[in-house]
C-alpha cells in the first residue's frame, strides 16, 4: 500500500533506478553511490532475512547505527514487514540503551557492521547487518502470527526523546502519519528531485529520519554526514562541497564552529542553496553571519516536535532586519494548522498575545509507548470545540501572532523563567550577550538559589578575543537589561554545552556556570557579582 513508509520512499526505485539514493564515504573516505536500484536489492535482501525469524506485525526492532545506506535499508526492511523501528545511535550510552530495551521488549536488537558490541544484561535476540546481509543470533521460534498484514495505522517507528523529565518518552508514528507529513512537506516544496540532502543529525533524532524521508521520497538524494566530519570546519565544509550537497539540514549549533573559527570557508560552499535548521531557535546575530556568507542561500527555519515529526517551513528573510528579534514559524505546512489557546482554553487571534500552540494534522503520533497517562496530556480534545472527538496535539510551546497572523516562538511552557514573578525570556538575554564584542555565542539559564531562582550565562569568545571582562559585560547587561533579567553571573566557557541532539543543555550549563565542584558547593554562594 503506498502509504507504508517503505513503498512510499523506494516509489523512485522504479522511476530512477540509476540514480544516487545515497552517497556516503567508505572507510577510505572515498565518497560512493548507493543508487536506488543497489538500494531496493538491499533492502529486499534484509527482508528475506528478516521473514524465517519469526517476528509478527508491530514486533520492535532496535536498530543502532549511524544515518547509512545499509542502516536506511534495515529501516525500510523493517517498515515493509510491519516491524516498527527503534532508531538509537552508537553514541546511546549503555543505561539508556537498556532503559529503552526494556521499555519496547523488542523482538531483535540490530547492530550496524562496525558498532561495537555492548554487554548488557538483556537477553533479546540479536543481529548484525552490513553490505554482505543480516545475520541473525538468538531470536525466538517462529510462531503462528495472529496479524498477517502490516496496515497503514501500524507503527513505522518509535524514537524515544530526550524528555527534559524522568524516564525517556517513545514516540509512536504511524505510517499513515509520517507518510502523509513528507508527502505534504514535500509538496510544500521544500526540496525537489535534483537536490542532494545533507543529513548531520544522529540516527536517534527524528531530524534524521526527515533527513531520510524528504531526500528519498522526493527522489533526491541523501547524503549523511559522519560526526567525524562535523567537529571540523575545514572537513564539514570540504565534505558538503566533496558531495556536491545542495541542501544541509541540522541544528543552530551544527555551524557554531565554522562561524566561529573559520567563516571565510563557508563562501566555498557554492552549491549550497538551501538550509534547514530545526530543535531549537537560531541565535539570530549568528544566523545572520551565515546569511551574509551564504549569499543567497535559502534559510528555513523548521519547527515541530517529534511528535508531529515537524510542524512549520519558514523562510528567515533575507536579508533578516536589523530590528528584528524573534524568528518566525510562520503557519503549519499544508494539511495541518497551529492555532494558539490561551489559559482557558480560548482560541488567542489578537497579534502579540502570548499562548500555547496547538497543532490540528493527520500526521500526528499515536502516543506514548506503554504511557497512556503522557499521552492524555498532549493528546487533547480540540479546545476550541471539544465536541467532535478528534484529538489535537498540545505542544507545550508558547508563542504569539504578528499582525500578519504569522507565528513567532516564545518559549516552552514548562521553562518559562520566572525571576521575581517576571516572565524572563532566555533568548534575549542570549541576544544581549551576544551584542559584545568578543563573543561568538551565548546562553543563559538560571540555577536555583535558596528560595530564589538566579539567572546566570555562559559565554563562548571569539579566537581573536582578550581575556573576558566580566565586570564589563555585567555592567553591559545593566544597561541594556531590566534588572530581573541580568545575569547574575557571566562565565567564559570553551564551547556551550549540548545534548546527544546537538541543542544547548540548559541543565549542563547551569553546573558549569556555577563551577558546581564535587562537593556540590557552587561559587555562587560567594559575594554576587553583578552592580546592584
Ligand atoms: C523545535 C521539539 C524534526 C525534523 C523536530 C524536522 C524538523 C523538526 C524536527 C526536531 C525536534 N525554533 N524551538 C524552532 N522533531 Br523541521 O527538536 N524535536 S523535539 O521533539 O526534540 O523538540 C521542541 O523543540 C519543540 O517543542 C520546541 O520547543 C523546540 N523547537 N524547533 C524549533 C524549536 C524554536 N525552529
Amino acid at each position: 500500500m503506498a502509504d507504508n513508509l517503505c513503498e512510499y520512499l523506494l516509489a523512485p526505485a522504479a522511476r530512477t533506478p540509476d540514480k544516487a539514493a545515497v552517497v556516503e564515504s567508505d572507510e577510505s573516505g572515498t565518497l560512493t553511490e548507493v543508487s536506488y536500484r543497489q538500494l531496493a536489492a538491499l533492502v529486499d535482501e534484509y527482508t528475506r532475512a528478516l521473514e524465517p525469524l519469526g517476528l509478527e506485525v508491530g514486533d520492535r526492532v532496535v536498530v543502532e547505527a549511524h544515518t547509512c545506506a545499509t542502516a536506511v535499508a534495515l529501516l525500510l526492511a523493517c517498515a515493509r514487514l510491519g516491524l516498527p523501528f527503534v532508531p538509537v545511535s552508537p553514541q546511546t550510552p549503555d543505561n539508556r540503551l537498556l532503559a529503552i530495551l526494556r521499555s519496547v521488549e523488542p523482538a531483535l536488537h540490530a547492530r550496524a557492521d562496525g558498532v561495537a558490541r555492548r554487554d548488557l544484561p538483556w537477553a533479546g535476540g540479536t543481529a548484525s547487518f552490513g553490505r554482505g546481509g543480516l545475520t541473525a543470533q538468538g531470536t525466538q521460534a517462529r510462531r503462528t502470527p495472529r496479524r498477517r498484514r502490516a496496515l497503514v495505522v501500524d507503527t513505522a517507528y518509535i524514537i524515544f526523546t530526550s524528555g527534559s523529565t524522568g524516564r525517556p518518552k517513545g514516540v509512536v508514528m504511524s505510517h499513515r502519519a509520517i507518510v502523509t507529513f513528507l508527502r505534504a512537506v514535500i509538496a510544500d516544496g521544500l526540496v525537489g528531485a535534483a537536490d542532494r540532502v545533507a543529513s548531520t543529525s544522529p540516527l536517534q533524532f527524528d531530524f534524521a529520519l526527515f533527513g531520510i524521508g524528504i531526500a528519498l521520497g522526493s527522489g533526491a538524494t541523501l547524503v549523511p554526514v559522519g560526526r567525524e566530519y562535523l567537529d571540523s570546519p575545514r572537513r564539514m565544509v570540504g565534505y558538503l562541497r566533496d558531495a556536491g550537497v545542495t541542501q544541509v539540514h541540522g541544528v543552530p549549533s551544527l555551524w557554531r564552529p565554522v562561524l566561529r573559527h573559520d567563516p571565510e570557508l563557508l563562501k566555498r560552499l557554492e552549491t549550497v542553496r538551501s538550509v534547514v535548521f530545526a530543535g531549537e531557535a537560531f541565535p539570530l546575530a549568528e544566523l545572520r553571519r551565515l546569511q551574509e556568507l551564504l549569499a543567497g542561500a535559502r534559510l528555513v527555519n523548521g519547527y515541530g516536535a517529534t511528535e508531529s515529526m515537524a510542524a512549520s517551513f519558514t523562510d528567515v528573510p533575507d536579508p533578516l532586519p536589523a530590528d528584528q528579534r524573534a524568528l518566525s514559524i510562520g503557519h503549519a505546512h499544508s494539511g495541518a494548522e497551529m492555532t494558539l489557546v490561551d489559559p482557558a482554553g480560548r482560541a488567542v487571534t489578537r497579534p502579540g498575545v502570548v499562548g500555547e500552540i496547538h497543532l490540528r494534522s493527520p500526521a500526528l503520533f499515536s502516543g506514548y509507548w506503554d504511557d497512556p497517562l503522557a499521552t492524555a496530556k498532549v493528546l487533547v480534545p480540540d479546545p476550541l470545540d471539544p465536541r467532535h472527538g478528534q484529538k489535537v496535539l498540545r505542544t507545550g510551546d508558547l508563542a504569539y501572532l504578528d499582525e500578519h497572523d504569522e507565528l513567532y516562538f516564545v518559549g516552552r511552557a514548562d521553562t518559562q523563567v520566572q525571576i521575581r514573578g517576571n516572565r524572563v525570556e532566555l533568548g534575549d538575554v542570549e541576544s544581549v550577550l551576544t551584542r559584545l564584542p568578543a563573543v561568538a555565542s551565548a546562553a543563559a539559564t538560571v540555577v536555583p538559589r535558596g528560595s530564589d531562582t538566579v539567572l546566570m550565562a555562559g559565554v563562548v569568545l571569539d579566537d581573536t578575543a582578550a581575556p573576558f571582562d566580566e565586570d564589563a559585560a555585567l555592567a553591559f547587561c545593566a544597561e541594556e537589561l531590566s534588572a530581573y533579567m541580568r545575569p547574575r553571573r557571566i562565565r567564559p566557557l570553551a564551547d556551550l554545552p549540548l545534548t546527544e541532539n546537538g541543542k544547548v543543555d540548559r541543565a549542563l550549563l547551569a553546573r558549569l556556570v556555577t563551577g558546581a565542584g564535587h562537593d556540590g558547593r557552587t561559587d555562587i554562594d560567594a559575594t554576587p557579582r553583578s552592580p546592584a
